[in-house]
């Protein structure tokens, strides 16, 4: 029986507050208005940033359905849409591609302006579809993929190959593309060059692939947690280094093993002080520092603009620089042929119904990324 034009009851995670589990609820999922899409989730990553707003560091409205790294199969579509049909495969996208906005026209860039960052937690015309108890939800970055079903704009999803496996695929919807695109697309990491990644989480090792395709003769790795070390060695760091086994700082440490600092740096953890760190490790005149890390919302840096003068290049990107519904499709044509591996990423397969085991194994650094599978 179709489920087309109806409410759909399903199961999703529902955060009520800030700093507490996650709640499996039964919500009403509406069918999607025009040019809206909905979605049969079949897997979905756990990406530090879907954390950020349980802590509180992104500031969003509650309650909410986090989840934004995933894929699915179409169920149903609205009026008018037309890049997607029921039954294919599917990316939600965090960013959105409009393909209109100033942004998406530019050649280079990918913020789109119909995107929801920072959250206010509806789909594009303002409104949600999900309900609670009778209360209505909030939407995450348009995509809310800790759900059995969601519905996203149709400039938030791009239609991926039939035979891809989605349990693998879904990390080219944020942790994957983010770390490999700003070292290949936004850093444009030359052969030969010297890089500094600072956080090996699952968009830290990305970005180490990332340097490795693109022809870095050294990956120097940087994490307080060394038991990410043998990992991030298996995807292409170099060298991995502990900030805490030094005295110095560790912008000087970095600077020493690389006659006078790196070519490229990243930092891919969200915090301020790593991320002045990664701006000083690069080389004071050709150097390039990029952030990924998303840092707390309200907070701001001071930095003496003599460190930018002398010819530094500092800059950052979302989603690695990608535009969604164009490069998405093509990413996971790459990995269909074998151009680059995502199972190193993988670290645990759980059923959706032990998201908040996955994020304690996030929260205690035991895991790179924990995949649910609906
Ligand atoms: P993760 O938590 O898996 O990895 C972060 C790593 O940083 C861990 O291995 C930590 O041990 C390490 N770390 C923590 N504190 C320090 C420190 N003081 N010094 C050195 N290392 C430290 O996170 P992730 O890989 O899922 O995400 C990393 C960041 O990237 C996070 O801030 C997330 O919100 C952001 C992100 N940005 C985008 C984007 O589009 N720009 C997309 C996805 C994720
Ligand atoms: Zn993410
Ligand atoms: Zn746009």
């Amino acid at each position: 029986m179709s489920t087309a034009g109806k409410v759909i009851k399903c199961k999703a995670a529902v955060l009520w507050e800030k700093n507490k589990p996650f709640s499996i609820e039964e919500v009403e999922v509406a069918p999607p208005k025009a040019h809206e899409v909905r979605i049969k989730m079949v897997a979905t990553g756990i990406c530090r940033s879907d954390d950020h707003v349980v802590s509180g560091s992104i500031v969003s409205p509650l309650p909410i359905i986090l989840g934004h790294e995933a894929a699915g199969i179409v169920e149903s579509i609205g009026e008018g849409v037309t890049t997607v049909k029921p039954g294919d495969k599917v990316i939600p996208l965090f960013n959105p591609q409009c393909g209109k906005c100033r942004v998406c026209k530019h050649p280079e860039s990918n913020f789109c302006l119909k995107n929801d960052f920072p959250p206010r937690g509806t789909l594009i015309d303002g409104t949600r579809r999900f309900t609670c108890k009778g209360k209505p939800i909030y939407h995450f970055l348009g995509t809310s993929t800790f759900s059995q079903y969601t519905v996203v704009d149709e400039i938030s999803v791009a239609k991926i190959d039939a035979a891809a496996p989605l349990e693998k695929v879904c990390l080219i919807g944020c942790g994957f593309s983010t770390g490999y695109g700003s070292a290949v697309k936004v850093a444009k990491v030359t052969p030969g060059s010297t890089c500094a990644v600072f956080g090996l989480g699952g968009v830290g090792l990305s970005v180490i692939m990332g340097c490795k395709a693109a022809g870095a003769a050294r990956i120097i790795g940087v994490d307080i947690n060394k038991d990410k070390f043998p990992k991030a060695k298996e995807v292409g760091a170099t060298e991995c280094i502990n900030p805490q086994d030094y005295k110095k700082p560790i912008h000087e440490v970095i600077q020493e093993m690389s006659d006078g600092g790196v070519d490229f740096s990243f930092e891919v953890i969200g915090r301020l002080d790593t991320m002045t760190a990664a701006l000083l490790c690069c080389h004071g005149s050709c150097g390039t520092s990029v952030v990924v890390g998303v840092p707390p919302g309200s907070e701001s840096l001071t930095v003496n603009p003599l460190e930018i003068l002398t010819g530094r290049t500092w800059k950052g990107a979302i989603f690695g620089g990608y535009k969604g519904k164009d490069s998405v499709p093509k990413l996971v044509a790459d990995f269909m042929a074998n151009k680059f591996q995502l199972d190193p990423l993988i670290t645990k397969v759980l059923p959706f119904e032990k998201i908040n085991e996955g994020f304690d194994l996030l929260r205690t650094g035991k895991s790179i990324r924990t995949i649910l599978t609906f």
